[in-house]
């Protein structure tokens, strides 16, 4: 897989825009902020094929990545961003059950949280999706900004997510950060395992 030749293919909002092709998707979701686009920038080394803000709700349409033609990275918008219209959460749930409940090339979701923060009520919905929508796969959490903890913070707070999530021996915690690229390996190995 040849990481320099990754390009945004489709920014879709309903699932006729997805693409038409049967190449295997991993997608990443998670609520506004927490660095869904920031890690796939990270993972392709590029500093802005996905664009970062500070401004939450900056993705609000599924963004695919096409990587060599191999794989797709499929940025989820956010959820849990204040500034939202009822009719924009309500398209946003509309959007994410299309593609999470009916996404054959989906292939492995990954959840995003702040490894800083105990996960809200939303985070915990988003994993009860994940588990019902696609009950033959592990779980895989991703827990973000582990640059902003020490090391024994942050050894607390993947016990705490473990709990709060209720992660089984099944799932997978994967600490990681933008900053020290700490995880960056193993989403590529888990990646690399899904799709051999
Ligand atoms: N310190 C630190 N900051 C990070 C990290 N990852 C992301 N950020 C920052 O967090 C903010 C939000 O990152 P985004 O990648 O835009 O978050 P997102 O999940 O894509 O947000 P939406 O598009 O709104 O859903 C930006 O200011 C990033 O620079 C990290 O590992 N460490
Ligand atoms: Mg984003």
């Amino acid at each position: 897989m040849n990481l320099n030749k990754a390009d945004i293919t489709v920014s879709a909002v309903k699932k006729e825009q997805y693409p038409k092709t049967i190449i295997p998707e991993f997608a990443f979701a998670g609520r506004s902020n927490v660095g869904k686009s920031s890690m796939i920038n990270k993972l392709l080394n590029r500093k802005s094929l996905a664009r970062v803000s500070g401004t939450p709700g900056k993705t609000i349409t599924i963004n695919f990545y096409n990587i060599d033609d191999t794989i797709f990275l499929v940025d989820l918008p956010g959820y849990g961003y204040a500034k939202r219209s009822k009719k924009e959460i309500e398209s946003w749930g509309d959007m994410m059950g299309d593609y999470l409940n009916q996404r054959a090339q989906l292939k492995q979701v990954m959840l995003l949280v702040d490894s800083r923060h105990k996960p809200s009520e939303e985070d915990k919905m988003m994993i009860e999706w994940i588990r019902t929508a696609r009950p033959e796969d592990s779980v895989i959490v991703i827990a973000t900004k582990t640059d902003k903890l020490n090391k024994r913070e942050l050894k607390e707070n993947l016990e705490m997510l473990e709990r709060e999530l209720d992660l089984t021996e099944n799932d997978i915690l994967v600490p990681f950060s933008t900053k020290t690229d700490e995880g960056k390996i193993t989403v590529w190995d888990m990646i690399n395992m899904i799709i051999e």
